[in-house]
């Protein structure tokens, strides 16, 4: 029997039974089955969690190019592989086949070898949501060489520092890129950054938007007159499972970035075998993930996952407001998109805006609805569901991390019923713990404690790059023999998890652990309301106390404050205790995001402290102008 499809739910409890009883055999059948191997493993898995060190499939050799485009071009190379959907409705969208993906990123191989790369060097990949994005990762793929992307939105000082924590010695970019109405200085920036990295020795320029931009002489390339003369066919070079894939940067709460280390055969197989099973993917679909190649989503499932699958995946380039924010349920509608993944914040966004928008498309295509990157709050769950699912199709609320490659806590969906605001059950293969202040663990149902996952699984990352030890300090150290997530999580009375927040979210008010994501759930219920988010401020007697910081649909002066928050304290009263109430509740016009839409709630608990002699790094903002408003309105 295959294990590779789950269909129902009790073949899942059957299989993931099996999956925790014997992992080895498990994980051996998945990769044996599925994916194209050079040489087999000698071993399947080898771990210890106190080195950190974690192997899988050592001794297999591969290429994960192979898997993702070659194998696909005996039975399907005329299959769209990636439907590419320009920033400008009225720009005509592009279907790339798997025969056009295996020339096209060939040639770039071909460019990056007589460029200099080589196996195991690093290249910096900043540009745009373009075909040649999803290209060049493909690209450094192909020859072994380690790719690192940073988002095309951060400044040159986060994209300098990237390029040399990793010693990067190429740098691939646009001359800029469109986003929404506006268009972007790309190549600017990467000029501002390069001034301070000596490691970079070449710099491929794609067109994307016709400007005129400065050329540096032996450094810079237009890139098309290299691909046009660059050979189509390029041999992938034969990697070790354990040789790295990729690094990408996820920033800690403070301090330097830290570049978390993907490795080859793990990585693939984790990632191709979630893809299939969280969004059900059969033959023919089209699937749509709108999140940004520079985060992991977008590496695991808008390139490698689903075309290690053969499947048919969007690439969007621009922004869910432009032209108007009904351009996600127009894309869905044009190509008959048949899964959806986005985030919360998205949701909450287009939410606000009301469902004129949604109500004009066809959304009658949409099979699988997916959230990821924070908790889902209930009122955002609903609306996912009624609006744009028509309570018609399952919402995946996948839990997971850049640390873990892949989906971790997630519904299967038409197997596993799902429960708002919870991710519920652990993927196959994965052991999910709660752990409790003293390092035991937390047996039974209807518990919470710090989320850790006892066995390793096929993509956990393998190391941050040079800084092992903090790999081992952040991941391994709080608790012996785990890997420590970061996340606090419940388990409800029939053992699902529903994600409460980081754990540094968590704010003990006399004495009682009070995670921000059920309190903010709360309030977001409050119609009048748009966002919350809640910190802890030092309180004379309740240890903590809270600080509600609320965004509005629609603001303006003739709303009357005090009673609102009266209301809001209700409700909170009502739905988690008179313990949970908010001590102060300012209304701001935003909240400071991060470019993924996960609220920095490190600033909001600054000001809420009043010392903001220190906010750190907000250049890396979404939206680092609220900063200011919301310090001169600090109650
Ligand atoms: C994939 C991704 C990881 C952190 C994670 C957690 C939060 C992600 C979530 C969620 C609740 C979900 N998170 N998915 N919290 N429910 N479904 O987002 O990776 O950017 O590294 O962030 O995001 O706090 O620890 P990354």
């Amino acid at each position: 029997m295959s294990n590779y499809h789950i269909k129902n739910f009790p073949e899942y409890f059957h299989v993931y039974r099996n999956s925790v009883r014997n992992p080895e055999l498990f994980w051996e059948e998945i990769a044996e089955e599925h994916f194209l191997w050079r040489e087999k493993w000698h071993k399947v898995v080898s771990w210890d969690f106190s080195k950190p060190e974690i192997k899988w499939y050592e001794g297999a050799k591969l290429n994960i190019t192979e898997n993702c485009i070659d194998r696909h071009l005996y039975t399907n190379a005329h299959k769209t592989a990636i439907i590419f959907e320009p920033n400008n409705p009225d720009e005509e969208a592009q279907h790339i086949t798997y025969k056009d993906l295996h020339e096209r990123v060939n040639q770039m191989a071909n460019v990056l070898k007589s460029k200099g790369i080589q196996k195991g060097d690093r290249v910096c990949i900043y540009l745009p949501m373009i075909p040649e994005l999803a290209i060049s990762l493909l690209a450094c793929a192909r020859i072994g060489a380690i790719h690192s992307v940073v988002f095309a939105g951060f400044s040159s000082t986060a994209l300098s520092t990237r390029i040399n924590d990793s010693e990067c010695k190429m740098v691939i970019t646009s001359d800029g890129s469109y986003r929404g109405a506006k268009t972007i200085d790309l190549k600017g920036i990467v000029d501002e950054a390069l001034v301070s990295c000596l490691c970079v020795e070449a710099v491929l320029v794609v067109n994307r938007i016709n400007s005129e931009i400065e050329m540096k002489p032996e450094r810079d390339f237009w890139i098309a007159p290299l691909l046009a003369e660059a050979s189509k066919e390029c041999a992938p070079e034969i990697m070790d499972a354990e040789d790295p894939l990729f690094i990408l940067y996820t920033s800690g709460s403070t301090g330097k970035p830290k570049g978390m280390v993907h490795t080859t055969a793990g990585y693939m197989v984790y990632t191709a075998y979630t893809f299939k099973n969280v969004f059900q993917y059969t033959k023919g679909d089209v699937y749509w993930c709108t999140a940004d190649i520079g985060w992991i989503t977008g590496h695991s499932y808008i390139v490698y996952g689903p075309l290690a699958n053969g499947a048919t995946t969007v690439l969007f380039e621009g922004v869910p407001n432009y032209p108007n924010y009904g351009r996600f349920w127009e894309i869905v509608e044009k190509h008959k998109v048949n899964q959806f993944y986005t985030a919360p914040t998205a949701i909450r966004a287009l939410a606000k805006e009301g469902v004129d928008f949604v109500d004009h498309h066809d959304l009658t295509s949409i099979k699988v609805l997916g959230t990821v990157g924070e908790p889902i709050n209930e009122e955002a769950w609903h609306w996912y569901d009624d609006n744009i699912g028509k309570k018609k199709a399952p919402i995946v609320d996948t839990w997971w991390q850049t640390e873990t490659g892949g989906v971790m806590i997630t519904p299967i969906p038409f197997s596993t019923p799902t429960k708002p605001t919870y991710a519920t059950l652990p993927f196959l293969g994965i052991q999910p713990v709660l752990m409790d202040e003293n390092g035991n663990e937390i047996t039974g149902n209807q518990v919470d404690g710090k989320l850790c996952i006892k066995y390793p699984w096929p993509s956990i990352a393998r190391t941050i790059w040079g800084d092992h030890q903090r790999f081992k300090d952040t991941y391994f150290s709080t608790f012996k023999n785990m890997y420590f997530t970061g996340d606090g999580a419940l388990r409800d009375e029939v053992g699902y998890y529903r994600i409460t927040g980081r754990v540094d979210d968590v704010i003990i008010v006399s004495g009682h652990n009070l995670g921000t994501a059920p309190i903010e759930d709360a309030i977001n219920e409050h119609p009048a309301v748009s966002e919350s988010a809640i910190v802890g401020f030092p309180h004379d007697i309740k240890g903590n106390a809270l600080y509600g910081y609320v965004t509005l649909k629609e603001t303006g002066e003739s709303r009357d404050h005090d009673n609102l928050r009266k209301e809001i304290n209700q409700m909170i009263t009502e739905q988690i205790g008179p313990i949970a109430k908010l001590d102060k509740i300012q209304f701001t016009e935003g909240l400071p995001k991060t470019r993924s839409g996960k609220i920095m709630r490190r600033i909001l608990r600054k000001i809420a402290c009043k010392d903001t002699s220190n906010l750190g790094d907000t250049s890396t903002l979404l939206n680092p102008e609220v900063v200011q408003d919301i310090m001169d309105n600090v109650l």
